[in-house]
């Protein structure tokens, strides 16, 4: 269905130019918590003259360095902002006041923020300035985007991501021993690039004692590791493994002998239940965090509802007898979890299955 004449010419407009500006949030992707990653562009006639993002709590909003960028051509122009400007005076001065300083003359905003200092008066008082505001430009994708910040504030827990790779008859490893990975080198970078963009990484002690894994990011230009998170119920684990890196916390229970680990000076987070587990991480500031393995752990998080969102990478191999992603519990079909916003990419011979668990 075509829209009204006049109404058609605006609203690609805004939406190629809100693209614009979530391609600069991006650059803040698991850089940023617990602020969310922001971006923004400044369009004077159809020319963009400025452009930024939040790199980083403590540093300027996204906001300002495209109002630096622009310079006096903000005057009059329209900026484009992924999350409402903000109007409270926080670690750095309300980005409404920015703006209308600047003399923008429309703003128009992705998606209102959450976080109660802010909740809507932001957009008042830029309206009250006289500017034109338009809310809800390509919000989804933002809110998306925004998860994480937005699961801090709203849920105060971190925004949580469960990923595996299976073969096509549906096992995450084999029995035998032998060499080979489950899925290929595309399967491999985009795992490399959710390590660079979601805050922590997640894996059980059966993972660390099987694999010793790295949990770091390789092979992406300027990428930075996720905070290593091992639930290890017994505080069991060699404190030499490789994860035991800076920032690397421990999840364990609250009467586990945890005292080599803590000798090691590892951050040790005392947790009864998942759930606890999760709110000890978000007062670390991990806004999001990947699941990575194995299947204890993504099970145990799946029984509690505590997965948001699932990334599965699905083979064209065939094993025969091996490990499942899932060991528990036995569901009947119609208690089945199902996932919605599902979306299917073939990757050379595996194929990406997406899809939400939870909305935010
Ligand atoms: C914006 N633009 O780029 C970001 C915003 O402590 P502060 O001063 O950094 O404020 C953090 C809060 O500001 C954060 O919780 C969120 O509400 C908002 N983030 N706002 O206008 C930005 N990053
Ligand atoms: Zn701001």
């Amino acid at each position: 269905n075509a829209p009204p004449a006049g109404v058609a010419a605006a609203l690609p407009v805004d939406e190629r130019f809100m693209t614009l500006a979530l391609e600069q949030a991006a650059g803040g992707l698991g850089r940023t918590a617990p602020n969310p990653p922001v971006g923004c562009v400044i369009v004077q006639g159809d020319e963009l003259v400025g452009r930024g993002f939040h790199p980083r709590a403590g540093e300027p909003h996204a906001e300002v360095f495209a109002l630096q960028g622009a310079g006096e051509r903000a005057r009059g122009a329209t900026a484009y902002v992924t999350l409402e400007p903000c109007s409270h005076h926080g670690r750095t001065p309300p980005c409404a006041d920015a703006l209308i300083a600047a003399g923008v003359r429309r703003v128009v905003v992705a998606a209102l923020d959450p976080n109660p200092l802010v909740a809507g008066r932001g957009v008042q008082r830029l309206r009250e300035a006289g500017i034109e505001v338009t809310v809800g430009v390509l919000e989804a994708q933002a809110e998306r985007q925004q998860a994480g910040f937005r699961s801090l504030i709203v849920r105060g827990r971190p925004w949580v991501v469960a990923k595996y790779a299976m073969t096509l008859d549906g096992k995450v490893a084999a029995l035998r021993e032998g060499n080979g990975a489950v899925s290929g080198p595309q399967a491999r970078e985009h795992t490399m690039r959710w390590r660079d963009e979601l805050d922590a990484i997640a894996v059980g002690s059966g993972t660390l004692g099987l694999d010793d894994p790295a949990l770091t990011t390789r092979g992406v230009p300027g990428g930075r590791d996720p905070r290593p998170v091992v639930f290890d119920r017994r505080a069991a684990s060699r404190p030499q493994a490789r994860a035991w890196r800076d920032g690397a916390v421990l999840v364990t229970t609250p009467d586990s002998d945890a005292s080599a680990h803590e000798a090691a000076g590892i951050t040790v987070l005392r947790a009864g239940t998942p759930a606890d587990a999760l709110s000890g991480l978000a007062g670390l500031g991990v806004s999001s965090m990947l699941l990575e393995g194995g299947p204890t752990l993504l099970s145990a998080f799946l029984a509690q509802g505590l997965v948001d969102e699932v990334r599965v990478f699905v083979s064209t191999k065939l094993l025969g007898a091996g490990l499942s992603p899932l060991t528990a519990p036995a569901r009947p079909m119609h208690e089945a979890q199902e996932l919605h916003e599902v979306t299917v990419e073939p990757l050379g011979p595996d194929v990406l299955i997406t899809g939400l668990l939870h909305d935010i």
